[in-house]
């Protein structure tokens, strides 16, 4: 009797041990900004990578390089109406990288890396306060459906399919120009573009490339977790020039 009511509880810790391992490992990398608020400007943001599973800080060489860096920041603002991807650098004992914070609120900071012990990929984020910047634009943001938008004469479409909530989506990604000319695509950080999207709340970050299929098309496939309407910005190079277009979708 004794030794049956070892077993079962241990059974069932295992399996709920197995159950959750996806769901942590999400968490597994942690964030560690030095401040959690800063005036608003051009600011040297420094921080720490936790491996919370190990109690270990994340230096340069745990990582592998990903679309040519080690590490990917993506900032923006609560509004969704400011965006930034750039490239921390580790010099020994910190993470920093240079990063414009305009607006007074919440900016959501994101560091992105795949790790060299397991090649598991993270996404760890944290919040950073602004203040002393211009006024806090109105939230929740308003994201108005929005499947082609401009940057200069580069104009980035997505075809026009039903998203729904937790389906894999397929969208097709066209590039012209406004003016009737061609393109000139090369790629961006090793990839045809770079696609990021994050729900009105801005708490969860999703970045994938297209694959191309030709003629400044390309296909992407992308799961929105939940219902609402999502930030798009489409990342891409035309003739040598880095061209950032905000989109924004709708999921159902
Ligand atoms: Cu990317």
């Amino acid at each position: 009797m004794k030794k049956i009511n070892f077993v079962m509880p241990l059974l069932l810790l295992s399996f709920f041990t197995l159950a959750d391992a996806a769901s942590q490992s999400e968490n597994r990398i942690k964030l560690e900004p030095v401040a959690t608020a800063v005036s608003a400007g051009s600011v040297t943001y420094k921080f720490m990578l936790l491996d919370s599973s190990s109690s270990k800080m994340i230096r340069d060489s745990d990582l592998v390089v990903a679309h040519e860096k080690k590490l990917h920041m993506i900032i923006y603002d609560s509004s969704l109406t400011e965006f930034q991807h750039i490239h921390p650098e580790f010099d020994g004992k910190i993470w920093s990288a240079t990063a414009q914070f305009s607006a007074n609120g919440d900016y959501w900071v994101w560091a992105q890396g795949e790790l060299n012990s397991d090649r598991s990929e993270f996404s760890a984020s944290t919040k950073l306060l602004v203040s002393g910047g211009s006024p806090t634009k109105p939230l929740p943001p308003s994201l108005a459906d929005a499947r082609t938008g401009t940057s200069g004469l580069s104009r980035v479409s997505l075809s026009s399919g039903r998203l729904m909530a937790g389906k894999m989506a397929m969208l097709d990604l066209t590039m012209s120009r406004t003016d009737g000319t061609k393109p000139v695509l090369t790629p961006y950080m090793g990839a045809f573009a770079h696609i990021i999207a994050t729900p009105s709340s801005g708490d969860s970050l999703i970045h994938v490339h297209p694959v191309t299929t030709g003629d400044a098309k390309g296909m992407i496939h992308a799961t929105f977790p939940k219902a609402g309407s999502y930030r798009l910005w489409i990342q891409y190079i035309d003739a040598g020039t880095l061209k950032e277009v905000p989109l924004a979708v709708k999921v159902f």
